[in-house]
């Protein structure tokens, strides 16, 4: 084609910018890119990248896409418990559906619905529940810290626990007694003259 390669777009020639990437071949623009420019002037070609799950553009076959962020991080498709919106060609906005529980009971997070979660142990062994006896300390979204006082094992922010003996009221150890151990917790008399400050 005569012409074709001079570095401006001619009569019957798609592009022309001087046989660069982009419209190297017979002055037809290469795949993978588009090209601009008016016949009579040079062309500018550039590189159109192929759409991706992640690119943070919803193209079809995706359900979303909001560059792999909380809600959509599932091959562009919708994470459970979440609702994305966003139409073909634009970002993805997704948010947590508040109608559905996703809570894992077991998982050692405290979620919504749950009365306690420290990974199933004493404490908050079924369900999510609080055992009989127990108190469970909970923050929303950390593990629970469950204790019982009195049932001789120390937990959680207890002092001691020695089966409600003497030397241990409340989990906290009496004044002039010392507690060791913590299944259960040995609790003994300090000698009430050591320390007094008299040999
Ligand atoms: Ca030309
Ligand atoms: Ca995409
Ligand atoms: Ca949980
Ligand atoms: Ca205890």
């Amino acid at each position: 084609m005569q012409g074709c390669g001079n570095g401006v777009r001619d009569a019957g020639e798609v592009c022309d910018n001087g046989g660069q990437n982009g419209c190297s071949v017979n002055c037809l623009v290469d795949t993978g890119y588009t090209c601009t420019g008016a016949i009579g002037t040079r062309s500018l070609c550039v590189k159109v990248m192929p759409s991706f799950c992640g690119d943070g553009v919803r193209s079809s076959g995706e359900d979303c896409d909001n560059g792999n962020r909380l809600g959509c991080k599932t091959n562009c498709q919708v994470d459970p418990g979440f609702q994305c919106y966003g139409n073909i060609g634009s970002s993805s906005f997704c948010i947590r559906d508040p109608t559905i529980n996703t809570a894992v009971c077991g998982n050692g997070i405290l979620e919504t619905g749950e009365q306690c979660d420290n990974g199933n142990k004493p404490g908050c062994s079924t369900g999510c529940k609080i055992d009989n006896g127990y108190l469970c300390t909970s923050v929303q979204g950390s593990a629970s810290t469950c204790a019982s006082c009195g049932n001789g094992i120390v937990e959680g922010s207890e002092k001691c626990d020695n089966g409600k003996q003497t030397g241990c009221s409340n989990c906290n150890v009496d004044p002039g007694y010392q507690c060791f151990g913590t299944q259960p917790s040995i609790c003994t008399k300090l000698n009430p003259s050591c320390g007094n400050g008299v040999i």
